[in-house]
């Protein structure tokens, strides 16, 4: 007989006795999910503003998503890549023609699908460009974050990915984010192979670059015979407003890496879109992994892109955007307490008035809960604000009415 939790203490406490303290959640143990909305073990309903980092860009548990795991997960669920499966090859075409790419590779997380980027990234610039063995450069910049695996913190500018986790991984170039000029000198090393960016930085506190960097980066690549590696899994899936954010600058990389909401929430699948020229140099037995692209994942990943494009998130998440920012900014005036707001679609972000050190932004999120919303700080004094893109005007009204009332309370 399974245990069932008795109350949120319980919860909490059998965490923190069984389980690694490699995070520190706002105290609220949540039981159900439907939509925008989360409820906690007490019964207490949430405005979901974090959306598992956009992973949940369709809302929490969508019935149309649920129903093609169910159906598939009695059907075939795994059969490892030792063999063919009926649905894996429906599901890479799907996402070829969606995003416009010859060849989809799938993976799980999207740290995985970043490892397959810089492995393919890799080879290519030794076959293809002739750079010379062990030496390709692949120039990052500061502030990423592309997950936290040791060859990726290799890249990482932030202590806290770092610290106590060397030796790291060569060939790693860090330049400044939002700054042509620093490319230009770092691309022109003729053992770069690739440039990977995020197109706005998550983690960072939602860093928009200047319009222009983006198309100008790709420019720069295309001079410098570079692959242009994007990785999308926070930005993608109509989270700020378009299908991708880089279709906001018409961009398109020569390696497209998704993750998050390409399932909905429900499973871990990630995803490398590139054309032959570069997929293709990775062989039969040099990559891959034990769930990657199985045919669970695959029924999955049709229905939730599909769900996308049949209620147009994409436009929701544009509209609804420029209401927000604009309620937020009118609530900027109102208080001391927020400096900035920045974002693109519903992928935002409050700067709070405090220092990174202080828990002001932890206070005000635990006042959002309070009062019904959930978010959470990144980099100690910036919110991210980011629901899932099926909310309504209505709701996003109600949700800066709250955010408003939990903020002048403060
Ligand atoms: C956690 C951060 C966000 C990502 C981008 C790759 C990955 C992520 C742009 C790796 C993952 C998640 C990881 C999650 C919290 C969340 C996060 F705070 F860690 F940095 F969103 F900003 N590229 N981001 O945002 O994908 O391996 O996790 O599937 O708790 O670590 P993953």
């Amino acid at each position: 007989m399974v245990d069932t939790i008795a109350s949120a203490h319980e919860a909490i406490a059998l965490e923190e006795k069984y389980g690694a303290h490699n995070y520190h959640p706002l105290p609220v143990v949540l039981t159900k999910g439907e939509g925008v909305f989360l409820w906690d073990v007490e019964g207490k309903r949430y405005f979901d503003f974090l959306s598992a980092y956009s992973a949940v860009n369709q809302g929490h548990c969508h019935p149309r998503i649920v129903s093609a795991l169910i159906n598939q997960a009695k059907e075939l669920t795994l059969t490892s890549r030792a063999f063919y499966n009926d649905k894996l090859g429906l599901a890479e075409k799907y996402v070829c023609d969606t995003f416009g790419y010859q060849k989809a590779l799938f993976m799980n997380s999207g740290a995985e699908a970043n490892e397959t980027a810089i492995k393919l990234a890799r080879k290519w610039g030794y076959t293809k460009k002739g750079i010379e063995d062990n030496k390709a450069v692949i120039v990052a910049v500061k502030q990423n974050f592309h997950g936290r695996t040791t060859t990726i913190i290799s890249a990482s500018t932030d202590p806290s990915s770092t610290k106590n986790f060397g030796p790291f991984m060569p060939g790693f170039d860090i330049v400044n984010y939002d700054d042509i000029a620093a490319l230009e000198k770092a691309l022109a090393n003729k053992n770069v192979c690739a440039l990977w960016i995020e197109p706005i930085q998550g983690e960072a506190g939602v860093f928009v670059p200047h319009d222009g960097y983006l198309k100008a980066a790709e420019k720069l690549c295309r001079q410098h015979n570079v692959l242009l590696m994007m990785d999308e899994i926070q930005t993608g899936i109509a989270r700020t407003g378009k299908m991708l954010a880089g279709d906001h600058e018409n961009v398109r990389p020569d390696l497209l890496i998704l993750g998050k909401a390409l399932s909905g929430g429900v499973l871990p699948i990630s995803l490398v879109l590139a054309d032959d020229e570069v997929m293709l140099v990775i062989k039969p037995g040099e990559h891959g992994s034990t769930f990657g692209g199985n045919p669970l994942a695959a029924a999955v990943v049709v229905e939730a892109l599909q769900v996308v494009k049949d209620e147009k998130l994409a436009e929701n998440a544009e509209r609804l955007g420029i209401i927000f920012r604009d309620r937020m900014n009118a609530l900027k005036k109102k208080t001391n307490l927020i400096t900035l707001v920045r974002g693109k679609g519903l992928l935002n972000a409050i700067v709070i008035n405090d220092t990174p050190e202080s828990d002001t932004a932890w206070n005000l999120c635990l006042k959002f809960a309070e009062n019904g919303l959930l978010a959470k700080p990144t980099h100690g004094n910036i919110i991210r604000l980011a629901p899932p893109l099926v909310i309504t005007e209505e709701q996003i009204h109600e949700c800066c009415d709250l955010i408003e009332k939990s903020v002048l309370a403060f």
